[in-house]
């Protein structure tokens, strides 16, 4: 039997080999619990996120795009539950997480408090928000606790599909009349400075990334990959024909990327606190919808039970 030391020697040293961290190996105790933290914040993420999205099936200008947004939020659901299955191998139960949820002491990603108006905000969150979720979550598929880099391979090939249906409704909407561009631009005004802020704060004001960095949980700090998503982002607005609402935008020849201007850190906490546009919005719904299913719940047992009763 190894000591504490002996087992912390062993852990570093498969991090350090790129040799996965499973269930049943030794791990120091904040490892966990940073994991379990960072894991049921993106499950609920998936979760609540389904319900800007849910807004607009019933008002999807065609059945293709009825189909297509019906799919794409049930997508979502399927990673919340890869993921509440991922942390659940760290030790914590599924109702657990998600009573934190429910009673508002559990984060979830600041971008899904904000309301989608129009058709066009569709558009923008698979573009935008899909976009950011696949640059953040792709180098996830190399972190270092197994069940995590598994899930996130499945989560990331359907994240791509969700980006480009995004991109897609934007390029008809910008290739229409002008008043669907003008909807099109509306939304990327509106949806542009959240997507920044879905990275966290900047690399000094963040508590987490530099252990997470060390045990390989996360690959790239936030900044890091926040400047990719603007380098890429900006790109692909000149393929739309759409401005992105950020004066100071500019190609920086020396650093080979884009400058760009301050975020809203102030907008950012205090979304992320719980007092955004939607943030009572969306808890009310997903508390509804958990009471609503209690009987469903109930039933699933009442029949798990009766079955192993006859096993
Ligand atoms: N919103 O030290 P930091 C999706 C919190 S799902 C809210 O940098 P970390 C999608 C952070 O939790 C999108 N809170 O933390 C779904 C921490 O608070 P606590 C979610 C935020 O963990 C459906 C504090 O601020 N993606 O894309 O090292 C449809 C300090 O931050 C936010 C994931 O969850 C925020 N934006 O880095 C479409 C991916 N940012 O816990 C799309 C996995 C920070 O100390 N997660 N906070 O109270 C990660 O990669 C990291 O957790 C983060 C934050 C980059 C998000």
């Amino acid at each position: 039997m190894q000591d504490e030391t002996g087992l912390l020697e062993t852990f570093d040293d498969k991090v350090a080999k790129e040799i996965k961290i499973e269930p049943r190996d030794w791990m120091p105790e904040n490892y966990r619990k940073n994991l379990i933290r960072q894991i049921s914040q993106h499950a609920h993420s998936e979760i609540v996120g389904m319900l800007p999205e849910g807004n607009w099936i019933t008002r999807a200008p065609s059945l293709r795009r009825k189909a297509t947004l019906i799919a794409k939020v049930q997508d979502e659901a399927g990673h919340g539950l890869y993921l509440y299955s991922a942390a659940e191998t760290m030790g914590i139960t599924r109702e657990e997480m998600v009573d934190q949820l429910l009673t508002g002491k559990a984060k979830y990603s600041s971008i899904f408090n904000y309301p989608t108006l129009t058709w066009a905000d569709i558009g923008a969150i698979g573009w935008l928000v899909d976009g950011a979720a696949i640059m953040n979550q792709v180098p996830l598929c190399r972190t270092s606790y197994g069940p995590y880099a598994r899930a996130m391979i499945r989560v990331c090939k359907e994240e791509s599909f969700h980006q480009r249906q995004g991109f897609e409704i934007l390029l008809t909407l910008c290739r229409g009349s002008n008043e669907q561009k003008d909807m099109a631009q509306d939304a990327l005004n509106r949806w542009w400075w959240p997507s920044l802020m879905m990275f966290g704060p900047n690399d000094d004001n963040s508590p987490h990334t530099a252990q997470s960095m060390k045990w390989k949980i996360k690959r790239f700090t936030n900044d890091e990959l926040r400047q990719k998503f603007v380098d890429i982002c900006t790109e692909q607005a000149k393929i739309l024909g759409l401005t992105i609402p950020d004066p100071e935008l500019k190609w920086n020849d020396e650093k080979k990327h884009y400058d760009f201007g301050e975020i809203n850190w102030d907008e950012f906490w205090k979304v992320v606190n719980g007092d955004g546009p939607c943030n009572s919005e969306r808890l009310a719904a997903r508390v509804k919808a958990h009471e609503d299913g209690k009987w469903v719940r109930e039933a699933a047992s009442a029949y798990a039970e009766k079955r192993n009763r006859n096993n």
